[in-house]
């Protein structure tokens, strides 16, 4: 079994309520979008990432500014990790014209050039050849660009995957593919559709560079994912960054969740909070956590009141921005 990452928390005080901060954004960002579909505001599917929110904010600060990511279906974590200002997200889930795809692509179609993000995806596995590809033209060009796949452990099953590491690290490129391991793929459990349970063994196959790290504790994260990118960055090839992970909610938004017992559900939420095991750790003061839950909550719900008042697409305008 592979070394887990999990010691060496060296991150200041300051450092680390910047990162709570940024945990709670996501958290209650996601809550509200749970509230708006429920309520019938939101059309099409949503995937939240309740649990998993400590691999988007670790490995998404320590990026450079140059470095692409893509994302996934369950995306919203990493957007908002990376910058993306939550009244761009919230108008994209709305279909509005002042969303980051201008409406066009809803929750699993974010995209944010500016800051990184080359696309999120529904098609599981959709992402990772786009990124062997990005990271072979960064060598190609001598460019001191990393980029970033993020996938589920579903994904490696997939053929995109093998193919993408195959040739990423045949060509020695400076990709990091980062696997958020939370032990499902949408109804299916690991042991269902992994036959392997140490899922760093992947990368072995490939004779790739790996590291394992609690997905749960985000300094931890960001150190693994720290030393990945230099990895990548320095010419050393590229890297397998496997995050054990818990979705501590339903694969989508309303999925009754009949295939995983309430007391695994409820020992999860119990132990296994992401936010919960920061604050803990900070020994936050309540007025201090009021604090940032205001910051917070203001900015959510300006980001609802933003998408409302906003534009909606024009249908004649349908095949605006279509290349294929
Ligand atoms: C190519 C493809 N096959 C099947 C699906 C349906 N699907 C959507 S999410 C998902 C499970 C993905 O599991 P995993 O990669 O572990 O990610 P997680 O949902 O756990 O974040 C599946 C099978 C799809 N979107 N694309």
């Amino acid at each position: 079994m592979a070394k887990v990452e999990q010691k060496g928390h060296t991150l200041s005080r300051e450092r680390l309520v910047d990162f709570l901060r940024e945990l709670l954004l996501i958290r209650r960002f996601e809550e509200k979008v749970e509230e708006r579909f429920r309520a019938g505001d939101l059309s099409g599917f949503l995937h939240v990432s309740l649990g998993q929110e400590a691999i988007a904010v670790g490995v998404c600060r320590a990026l450079d500014g140059s470095d692409v990511v893509a994302s996934t279906h369950r995306a919203h974590a990493h957007a908002l990790a990376l910058g993306m200002h939550p009244n761009e997200l919230m108008a994209e889930l709305y279909g509005k014209v002042e969303g980051c795809s201008r409406g066009y692509g809803g929750s699993m179609h974010l995209y944010d050039v500016a800051r990184g993000l080359i696309g999120s995806n529904a098609v599981v596995g959709g992402g990772l050849p786009s990124i062997t590809g990005s990271a072979l033209a960064f060598k190609l060009r001598g460019e001191p660009r990393v980029a970033v796949a993020f996938l589920g452990d579903g994904a490696t099953n997939i053929g995109t995957f093998h193919e993408s590491l195959n040739l990423a690290q045949l060509w020695g490129v400076p990709a990091v593919f980062v696997c958020e391991n939370n032990g499902y793929a949408e109804s299916t459990p690991a042991w269902q559709q992994l036959p392997i349970t140490d899922l760093a063994k992947r990368a072995v196959a490939f004779g790739m560079h790996s590291i394992t790290v609690d997905g749960q504790d985000v300094e931890a994260v960001y150190h693994a994912a720290q030393r990945a990118m230099k990895h990548a960055r320095d010419g050393k090839g590229p890297v397998f960054l496997l995050a054990n992970t818990h979705r501590l909610t339903g694969h989508y938004v309303g999925d009754p969740q009949v295939y995983r017992s309430r007391e695994e559900l409820r020992e999860a939420r119990e132990t296994q909070d992401p936010l919960e095991k920061l604050r803990a750790r900070l020994e936050l003061p309540g007025e201090e956590w009021d604090e940032l839950e205001h910051e917070v909550a203001v900015l959510v719900q300006a980001s609802v009141d933003f998408a409302l008042n906003g534009t909606d697409p024009r249908p004649e305008d349908a095949l605006e921005n279509v290349y294929a």
